[in-house]
């Protein structure tokens, strides 16, 4: 079989500074930029996470946005594919055992590694992902230094960035091929591998509704199914999970 060509990274584009990537490839996508295009800070002032939440990015992390165009570019599962390829690089390269917490948080020994903020923008899906490489923790913000973790930190070395940031586009790239080309199942199936969240009992805020339950399964969806032996599971599309006991903090 042929080898199917490279969708992601072809035209990547190197920012020192800028308020947030996601923001910039937003910019550049209404200026005519392709699919497949990346834009990558050394350190963003703005960085963002998911509802409006602030993302710390000194420089020594991985922040960058891809631009993808799906069917639907609000599908959730464009998250949970690009988070399994993070995942899989960042394993990869560091050895360390990154785990998934639902929906899109790249956790290391009950802490977060990175995360990932993926807009609709249509037709454009704007994929922000954020990995603390490098990062002291000591310079983060109190609050945010009780609940991160960087790689570096967890394997007891620097870690070459350049060589996460080629394994990252590579492992996106694949996961995000096998999303386009119908091959959910396997998508999903290699998100269960990774997750720290299923099997858990777990605390879900999502908008105003609080869950509580054990995290059972995601859906072919890509919603996560929380329920007990008492009730049938409720199915939940977005929020914030906790993890009650054992799997950690974040
Ligand atoms: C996320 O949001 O986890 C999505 C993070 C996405 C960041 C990337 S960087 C490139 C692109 N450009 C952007 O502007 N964003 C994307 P959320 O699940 O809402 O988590 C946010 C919470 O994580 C914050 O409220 C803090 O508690 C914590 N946090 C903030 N910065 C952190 C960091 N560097 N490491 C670990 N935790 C952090």
């Amino acid at each position: 079989m042929p080898e199917r060509a490279r969708l992601i990274g072809e035209t990547l584009l190197r920012v020192d500074r800028v308020g947030s990537t996601n923001d910039l490839l937003r910019s550049l996508a209404q200026h005519g930029a392709h699919e497949g295009t990346v834009a990558l800070a050394r350190e963003q002032t703005g960085g963002r996470g998911r509802m409006g939440r602030t993302w710390a990015s000194p420089p020594g992390g991985l922040w960058l946005s891809i631009l993808l165009r799906p069917d639907d570019p609000a599908d959730p599962r464009v998250g949970l594919a690009a988070a399994v390829g993070v995942a899989e690089a960042l394993r990869r390269v560091s050895g360390a055992e990154v785990g998934l917490k639902w929906p899109n948080d790249l956790v290391l020994h009950g802490r977060k590694v990175g995360g990932l903020l993926v807009e609709s923008v249509p037709p454009w899906a704007v994929v922000g992902i954020g990995v603390n490489v490098n990062v002291d923790r000591a310079l983060f913000p109190a609050e945010i230094r009780a609940v991160a973790i960087s790689l570096a930190e967890a394997v007891g070395a620097e870690v070459d960035i350049e060589e996460v940031l080629r394994a990252v586009l590579a492992e996106v790239d694949e996961a995000h091929a096998a999303y386009r080309a119908g091959r959910i199942d396997d998508v999903l199936a290699r998100w269960r591998r990774f997750s720290v969240t299923l099997g858990q009992p777990v605390r879900v805020q999502s908008g105003e509704r609080i869950i509580e339950g054990i995290a059972l399964d995601i859906d072919a969806d890509g919603a996560l199914l929380v329920g007990d032996a008492d009730h049938p599971p409720t199915r939940v599309v977005g929020g914030d999970v906790t993890v009650l006991r054992g799997g950690g903090r974040p």
